[in-house]
C-alpha cells in the first residue's frame, strides 16, 4: 500500500473521472427538493487569484453539503466576459479582445477543474457570446417598448484627445487622467433603465431579505435614499410664476430667509430676463457650470450665489424673501429650489454668513437656545417649535406632519417622497460589449431591430485580427436599411454595461442552452431564487441592486416568478498579506497555481476554509498552508495504516466497549453534532475543521488502546465523510482504498447519536474540613482547577465556609475535594 500522499495523481485521476462520468451534472426533477447555491461569476482577467480561491472554495463546500443532505444541487459556472479591461489589455498586447478573452477562459477554466470544484459545466456560459447576449438584446427591445428604457440627452465628461467619455474619477484637477488635456462637458444621448420606476418596490423589498447581512440591506436602503417630505409653491412677488420647493424638513418653514436656485433652474431665465440683473445672474451661471465641471465629486465648493433681484413668499408666514441662484444646488435631487432656512441647514448657513442674509431660528432643541448672533454653525436636531404662528410648541416630528397637513389643506403644497436613486444609464462608447438593438432612421426615429434579426452581432469578432475599434468608427457595421422604411438608416453604436450581463446571469443558468428565450419558465420556477449566494462585499450596492432589478423586470416580464434572486447572501473579506491587499505592485501576490503545484488543490482548499471565517478577511501564511498539508498527510497515514479496521462490522455494539472505544465513540457523535452546526451557523468552516481535528487527534491517541474495530472505522469513516466537501479528491480516494465501492459524493450527509454523544457523568463529593457537604455531577474530562471553582461556587459549600478564606484544596482524581478552613 503506498503510503504517501500522493496528491498529484490522487487529484488528477478524481478530476478526470468526474469529468468522464459528468458526477456534478445536475437536472432538474420537479418534486424533488432543489438548492440553487452560486458563486459571484468571474471576469476572465487572465488568472484566478486568492479571492477567487476562496469565493468558490466556500461555494463548493456548501454545494457538496447540500448535496450529501438529499438536495439536487444546482451549481454552475460562467464567464463575466465583456468590459474595459480586455479591451485595454487587447490593445496592450496588440491582440483581438475576444481572442484574449476566449484564451483566458480557458486557461481559468483549466485552474477552476484544478481545484476540483463541483461544477455542472454543461451549464458554462460565458456573457461575450452571441447565444448569451442575444436575448439581452430581446429583453432590451421588451423594456424599451414597455417604456422601461429610454433615451436622453445628459452632459458627460469628455476629452478631445482621447475621444472618450470619462467617469468622474478620471477627471483629476479639470484634467484626463491619461493625457492631462482639459477636459470638456460635452451634451450626449445615452441609454437608460427606469430603476427609479422600482425604488419603492426595491426598498420596501429589503424587508424580505432576512437572509442577507444587516450591512449590506442598510447599503441599499441608503444608495435609494428615499425622503419624505413637502412640495410646497412660493409664489414670486410681482410676478406669475411660483417655484416649488421641495423640502425634509417642513418643520422649519418659518425660519425661511431666502430662496435659493439651482443654475440650471429654468426660471432663473424667465425671472431675470430684461431685468438689470440679467447680466450678473448669466455670468454666474456659466462660472458655476464650468467649475462644477472641473470640480471632483467629493470636495464641496465654497458656497457661492447671486441675487436675482427676484423676492417671493413664503405661503405659511407672507414674508417676502430674496431668490438667489447658488452653487451647491442640484437640479438632481428635489426641484432644484431649495427654501433655505440658515438656521437649521448648514449649507443655507454658510452661504446666509458669506451673505449677511438673516437667521432665525425656529425649532429650540432641548435644553438649548439658539441666539443667531452667536451661533456657530446650524443647529440641525429635532426640539420645539418657536416663533411658527399656529405650530408653537409643537415638537418637530409631529410639526412636520401638522403642516404638511396644513399645506394640503390650503391647496399650496403636499407631502411628496424622492428618491436618491437615479435611472440607470447603460450606455457605454466602447467596443467590448453587447450592441444594442435598434437603428436610426432620418425619417422614423428610433426603430427597434426586428426580433428575428437578432442577435446583432459584434463584428470582427470571427477572425482574431478583426476591427475592434469603438462601434462608432465602424462604417460597416452603422450602415444597414430601416427596418420600418427600408431607407438607409445607422446603426446604434452604443453598447451596454457589462453589469447588464450579471443582472440576469443567474437566471439564465437555470436553462443555459434554451432557445426559445432568455429562460425556460418551467426551469426558472423550478431553481429560482438562487438559496445561497457568495460574493465580495465590493458588489454589495450596484451589481446586487441590479440583479434584484432585473428580477423585478423578468418577473413583470412573465419569465420569473419570484420578486427577490437570492434568498441567502454571504459576503466574504478579502483576501489579504501583511495587512493590506495582495497586488502586483506590492509585489504581494500569492499565485494559487503555485500552490496547487506545490501542495495540491485539496491544501490549498483546507486552508482558506480555516484560516478565517468567510465574513471576515483572510490574512495569507505559509504556515497555515504547511499545516494543512500536515494535517492531510497525518490522516491519509492513519487511514491507509489501519485499513483492517474496515473489515470490521459497520454498526457499533455499545454493550460491549471499553472505556477508550466508548469514549472515541462518543467524540464521534459529538464532532458530527458540532461540524454540522458549524456549517450551519454562517458556514464558520473554520471550527467545523478544528472540531475533525481534535476527533483525529483522539482516534491518533487511542489507536494503542485496545479501541474496538468497528468503533475505529466508524471513526474514521466518519472523518472523510465529514472532510469531504472541502477536501473532495482526499476523502474519495482515501474512502475508495478503504473498500467502498459507492463514491462519497453519493453518500448522505452523517446523522449523530444524541445518546452516543452524551458525556457520562462522575459524582464528586465535597468536603469542608473533612464533612461531606455536597455533591457535584461533572463530565469525566473534568481539570483540578475547574473542578476547584466549582466546589468553592458551590453554595451547600459557601454556606459552610461561613465566609472564612479556605487554606487548602485538595482533590482526589474522579472522587472528591476537600476544603480545608
Ligand atoms: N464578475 C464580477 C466579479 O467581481 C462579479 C459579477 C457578479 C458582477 C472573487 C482578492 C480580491 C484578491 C486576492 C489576491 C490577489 C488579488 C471576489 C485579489 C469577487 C467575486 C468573485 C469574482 C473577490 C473579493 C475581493 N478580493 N479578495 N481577495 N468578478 O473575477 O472580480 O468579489 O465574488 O470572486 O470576482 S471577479
Ligand atoms: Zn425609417
Amino acid at each position: 500500500m503506498n503510503e504517501k500522499y500522493d496528491f498529484k495523481d490522487i487529484e488528477q485521476r478524481w478530476q478526470l473521472r468526474w469529468d468522464e462520468e459528468k458526477t456534478n451534472k445536475v437536472t432538474h426533477e420537479p418534486g424533488r427538493p432543489k438548492y440553487y447555491v452560486l458563486e459571484m461569476f468571474p471576469y476572465p482577467s487572465g488568472r484566478i487569484h486568492m479571492g477567487h480561491v476562496r469565493n468558490y472554495s466556500i461555494g463548493d463546500v456548501i454545494a457538496r453539503y447540500k448535496r450529501m443532505q438529499g438536495y439536487n444541487v444546482l451549481h454552475p459556472m460562467g464567464w463575466d466576459a465583456f468590459g474595459l479591461p480586455a479591451e485595454n489589455a487587447a490593445m496592450k498586447r496588440g491582440i483581438h479582445p475576444a481572442a484574449w478573452t476566449y484564451d483566458n477562459i480557458d486557461y481559468m477554466r483549466g485552474q477552476l477543474k484544478a481545484m476540483g470544484l463541483s461544477y455542472d459545466w454543461d451549464r458554462e456560459l460565458a456573457t461575450c457570446r452571441p447565444e448569451y447576449y442575444r436575448w439581452e438584446q430581446k429583453l432590451f427591445l421588451e423594456l424599451l417598448e414597455r417604456g422601461l428604457i429610454y433615451r436622453k440627452e445628459t452632459t458627460v465628461n469628455w476629452c478631445d484627445d482621447c475621444q472618450t467619455v470619462l467617469a468622474r474619477e478620471q477627471v483629476i484637477d479639470g484634467t484626463c487622467w491619461r493625457c492631462d488635456q482639459p477636459v470638456l462637458p460635452k451634451t450626449m444621448h445615452g441609454w437608460f433603465f427606469k430603476i427609479t420606476d422600482y425604488a419603492e418596490e426595491l426598498l420596501s423589498d429589503l424587508d424580505k431579505l432576512s437572509g442577507w447581512p444587516e450591512k449590506v440591506v442598510t447599503m441599499q436602503r441608503n444608495w435609494i435614499g428615499k425622503s419624505t417630505g413637502l412640495a410646497c409653491d412660493f409664489q414670486v412677488d410681482g410676478h406669475d410664476e411660483t417655484i416649488t420647493i421641495f423640502t425634509t424638513r417642513p418643520d422649519t418653514i418659518h425660519g425661511v430667509t431666502f430662496m435659493s436656485l439651482a443654475v440650471e433652474h429654468p426660471l432663473l431665465k424667465t425671472l431675470t430676463e430684461g431685468t438689470p440683473q440679467q447680466e450678473a445672474v448669466e455670468r454666474f451661471v456659466q462660472e458655476t457650470l464650468i467649475e462644477k465641471q472641473r470640480s471632483s465629486l467629493d470636495q464641496e465648493p465654497d458656497k457661492k450665489g447671486v441675487f436675482t433681484g427676484r423676492y417671493c413668499i413664503n405661503p405659511f408666514t407672507g414674508d417676502r424673501v430674496p431668490i438667489y441662484a447658488a452653487n451647491f444646488v442640484l437640479m438632481e435631487y428635489g426641484t432644484g429650489a431649495v427654501m433655505a432656512v440658515p438656521a437649521h441647514d448648514q449649507r443655507d448657513f454658510e452661504f446666509a454668513k458669506t451673505y449677511d442674509l438673516p437667521i432665525k431660528p425656529v425649532v429650540q432643541p432641548k435644553g438649548d437656545t439658539l441666539d443667531p448672533a452667536t451661533m456657530e454653525s446650524a443647529s440641525v436636531d429635532p426640539g420645539v417649535l418657536v416663533a411658527s404662528g399656529d405650530f408653537t410648541g409643537t415638537e418637530s416630528e409631529q410639526a412636520k406632519v401638522d403642516i404638511i397637513a396644513h399645506a394640503e389643506s390650503q391647496g399650496f403644497g403636499k407631502s411628496h417622497v424622492t428618491y436618491r436613486l437615479r435611472d440607470w444609464g447603460i450606455s457605454r462608447q466602447r467596443y467590448w460589449g453587447a450592441p444594442i438593438p435598434v437603428v436610426h432612421c432620418e425619417h422614423c426615429g428610433i426603430v427597434p431591430v426586428p426580433e428575428n434579426e437578432l442577435p446583432v452581432v459584434l463584428p470582427g469578432t470571427n477572425e482574431a485580427s478583426g476591427n475592434h475599434s469603438p462601434l462608432h468608427q465602424q462604417e460597416e457595421f452603422i450602415a444597414t436599411t430601416c427596418p420600418s422604411c427600408g431607407k438607409p438608416a445607422r446603426r446604434e453604436t452604443d453598447t451596454m454595461d457589462t453589469f447588464v450581463e450579471s443582472s440576469w446571469y443567474f437566471a439564465r443558468y437555470t436553462s443555459p442552452r434554451n432557445e426559445d428565450g432568455p429562460v425556460d419558465k418551467e426551469a426558472a420556477k423550478y431553481w429560482l431564487g438562487v438559496d445561497q449566494y457568495i460574493g465580495g462585499v465590493e458588489h454589495a450596492i450596484l451589481h446586487l441592486l441590479y440583479a434584484r432589478f432585473f428580477t423585478k423586470l423578468l418577473r413583470d416580464l412573465g419569465y420569473l416568478e419570484v420578486d427577490e434572486p437570492f434568498i441567502n447572501l454571504l459576503t466574504q473579506g478579502m483576501v489579504i498579506k501583511d495587512g493590506t491587499k495582495m497586488s502586483k505592485s506590492k509585489g504581494n501576490v500569492v499565485d494559487p497555481s503555485d500552490l496547487i503545484e506545490q501542495y495540491g488543490a485539496d491544501t490549498v482548499r483546507l486552508f482558506s476554509l480555516f484560516a478565517a471565517p468567510p465574513e471576515r478577511d483572510l490574512e495569507w501564511n505559509a504556515q497555515g498552508v504547511e499545516g494543512a498539508s500536515r494535517f492531510l498527510n497525518r490522516v491519509y497515514r492513519m487511514v491507509v495504516q489501519n485499513l483492517a479496521c474496515f473489515e470490521a462490522e459497520a454498526s457499533v455494539d455499545t454493550a460491549t466497549l471499553n472505556d477508550a472505544s466508548r469514549a472515541l465513540h462518543r467524540k464521534t457523535h459529538q464532532t458530527i453534532a458540532r461540524v454540522t452546526d458549524s456549517i450551519e451557523t454562517n458556514f464558520h468552516f473554520n471550527t467545523a475543521i478544528s472540531g475533525v481535528m481534535e476527533l483525529v487527534n483522539q482516534a491518533g491517541s487511542s489507536a494503542g488502546d485496545g479501541v474496538d474495530q468497528a468503533v475505529y472505522r466508524e471513526t474514521l469513516e466518519t472523518i472523510l465523510t465529514l472532510l469531504f466537501p472541502m477536501v473532495p479528491h482526499f476523502c474519495e480516494e482515501l474512502w475508495t482504498l478503504s473498500g467502498h465501492k459507492e463514491q462519497l459524493h453519493f453518500s448522505s450527509w452523517p446523522s449523530f447519536d444524541a445518546e452516543a454523544a452524551k458525556e457520562d457523568e462522575l459524582t464528586i463529593v465535597v468536603q469542608v474540613n473533612g464533612k461531606v457537604r455536597s455533591k457535584l455531577q461533572v463530565t469525566p474530562s473534568i481539570g483540578d482547577d475547574q473542578l476547584k471553582e466549582l466546589a468553592l461556587n458551590d453554595e451547600k459549600v459557601i454556606k459552610f465556609m461561613d465566609g472564612k478564606e479556605p487554606k487548602k484544596v485538595i482533590v482526589v482524581k474522579k472522587k472528591l475535594v476537600n476544603i480545608v478552613i
